[in-house]
């Protein structure tokens, strides 16, 4: 299949209005309907109407950004850890405070991402969700972390499909546009040293930090 739509999207500058927009919360279970299976594995948050009072109003669909995945929070790490579910390397690791800094720290950082927010109608839920896929390969499984998102425009909107392979080609086409829109210095965060440098298909260079997107509180 060969797609009509465009693999940049959002103007060369950086984010427009209404974005930056923030969304952040514990790493929580989905429906378990085996994304990860299909290579696309999401982090879901939780949408809480206190917390992100904008999204009951606005546009079902996928939007893209920045996450920043806290493993290291008091509380939530020790939560997931006990469900054993940080890193998955906890058994190698001794209990002095430089390996236990190394466990928690495993899977923290800034990441491209690209997220759907609605109904799913492919599956037809009929409660709202936030799912996240961080555009990065985790070796493990991360849910009671705190992930936190800049998010900064938006892709489509959400549509039914004929076919999961359908649902999933297009999902994989959402992360080529988010890559190479997050790959312009006006979208990439200033200083920082993003997993997005060296990605594949992306030309900047590794370790690359020439963004000049400013987000006071995207990193804390
Ligand atoms: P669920 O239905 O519980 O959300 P998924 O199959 O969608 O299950 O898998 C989501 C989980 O996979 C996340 O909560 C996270 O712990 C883990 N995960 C591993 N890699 C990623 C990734 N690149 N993006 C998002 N989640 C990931
Ligand atoms: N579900 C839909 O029913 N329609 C969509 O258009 C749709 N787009 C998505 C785009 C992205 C980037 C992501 C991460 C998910 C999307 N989903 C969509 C949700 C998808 O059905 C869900 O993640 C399933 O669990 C995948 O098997
Ligand atoms: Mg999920």
């Amino acid at each position: 299949m060969t797609f009509s739509r465009p693999s940049i999207v959002g103007p060369e500058a950086g984010p427009e209005l209404p974005f930056p927009v923030k969304m952040e919360g514990p790493v929580i279970s989905g429906f378990g309907r085996g994304s990860k299976e299909l290579g696309i594995p999401t982090a879901n948050l939780p949408v809480d109407a206190e917390a992100t009072p904008w999204i009951a109003d606005c546009v079902s669909g996928v939007y893209f950004g920045w996450a920043v995945l806290e493993a290291a929070r008091p509380g939530e790490a020790a939560a997931a850890e006990a469900k054993g579910v940080i890193g998955g390397v906890t058994s190698k690791l001794g209990d002095d405070e430089d390996e236990s800094k190394k466990r928690t720290t495993a899977v923290s950082g800034l990441y491209p991402m690209v997220m759907s927010i609605g109904y799913n109608p492919f599956y037809q839920n009929t409660t709202r969700t936030a799912e996240v896929h961080i555009l990065y390969p985790f070796a493990h499984d991360f849910y009671g972390a705190h992930l936190r998102l800049a998010i900064l425009g938006y892709i489509r909107p959400e549509k039914n499909y004929d076919s999961l392979e359908a649902l999933v080609e297009d999902i994989q086409f959402d992360c080529v546009v988010a890559k190479q829109s997050l790959a312009r210095p006006g979208w990439t965060p200033a200083g920082q040293s993003t997993a997005l440098a060296g990605a594949e298909g992306v030309t900047a260079d590794k370790g690359a930090t020439n963004g000049t997107l400013v987000i006071p509180w995207l990193l804390g």
